[in-house]
């Protein structure tokens, strides 16, 4: 098992893991944003689009942006907060070498530029991990100041598909949602699968802990399983709006789905040195 750092697109640089059974997943300190991985044997569970701008100042396309501390426009700051838009660093020097696990370990902490946008001392770290045909990404804040905060936080995880039309996600039957766009209108999933026919932009409160993605294109199922993150939302913006996303291609709505593991409806609340931690695992 090994980690090391290589330059990414446009000279950013990222983490490469790579695991004894074959299996690799790349991290870019930019966002601390997972790019990456491929299972042993398989095929790259995770989108990226081809259009992304890997630019600092702005979010790469895909891949698992870092949603905090506010989730989408649920507050003053810009949309998703800043941590999928700054530098994050090693946590530490032995983070990428060698070790029981290919894993990396990623930190952020507060600075002149978050605090002018959100006046609050915290470390948020993120630790990427692969396992047995599972990538665990897990993200922990504390708070380092001396007053309370509040926080949302999300884990906007974009999956591959083969068709998007023809995925299935199994798991939602019976759980309330609410339709981005649509406040205070509240609907129950009634299925046992969701079809995704056109735009879907839904968070689901409380959510299950365990999600299957069914890609009958590609015919692999993806189990997403979340610990911390109670509520889950399904994202593919289809035609018309992903048209108008600058960094993504016109025909790419097709070959992924967003599966977030998110804490929205109840944000975490948390005192002087106290943390919290979410996470999310991808198996196939
Ligand atoms: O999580 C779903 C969502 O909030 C959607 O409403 C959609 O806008 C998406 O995130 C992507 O947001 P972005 O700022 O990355 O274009």
């Amino acid at each position: 098992m090994s980690a090391r750092i290589v330059s990414g697109v446009n000279a950013l640089p990222k983490v490469v893991l790579s695991h004894g059974d074959g299996s690799t997943a790349e991290v870019y300190l930019h966002g601390a944003h997972v790019t990456s991985w491929i299972p042993a044997g398989g095929r790259e569970v995770i989108f990226v689009s081809r259009r992304s701008l890997y630019a600092r100042g702005t979010a790469i396309r895909g891949g698992i942006p870092v949603i905090f501390p506010q989730f989408a426009g649920l507050g003053p700051l810009p949309k998703h907060g800043f941590a999928r838009t700054s530098e994050w660093q090693l946590a530490n020097p032995v983070a990428v070498t060698a070790g029981p696990a290919s894993h990396a370990a990623l930190r952020l902490q507060d600075s002149d530029v978050s605090r002018a946008l959100w006046p609050h001392a915290f470390l948020a770290e993120l630790d990427v991990m692969l396992g047995d045909r599972a990538l665990h990404v897990e993200l922990r804040v504390t708070n380092t100041g001396v007053a309370p905060f509040d926080f949302t936080s999300a884990l906007h995880t974009y999956l591959r598909v083969r068709d998007v039309r023809r995925t299935r996600v199994r798991g939602l039957r019976g759980t309330r949602y609410t339709v981005t766009g649509q406040p205070g209108l509240d609907h129950v999933d009634e299925g046992d699968e969701l079809a995704v026919m056109g735009e879907l932009d839904r968070v689901y409160e409380n959510a299950p802990p365990a999600l299957e993605l069914d890609d009958r294109g590609g015919g692999r199922i993806v189990r997403i399983e979340a610990l911390g993150f109670p509520d889950a939302v399904v994202w593919n913006p289809w035609a018309e709006k992903g048209r108008a996303l600058p960094d993504m291609a016109a025909d790419e709505y097709l070959d992924m789905v967003c599966i977030e593991a998110a804490r929205i409806a109840a944000p975490v609340h948390l005192a002087p040195r106290a943390s919290w931690t979410g996470r999310q695992s991808l198996c196939v």
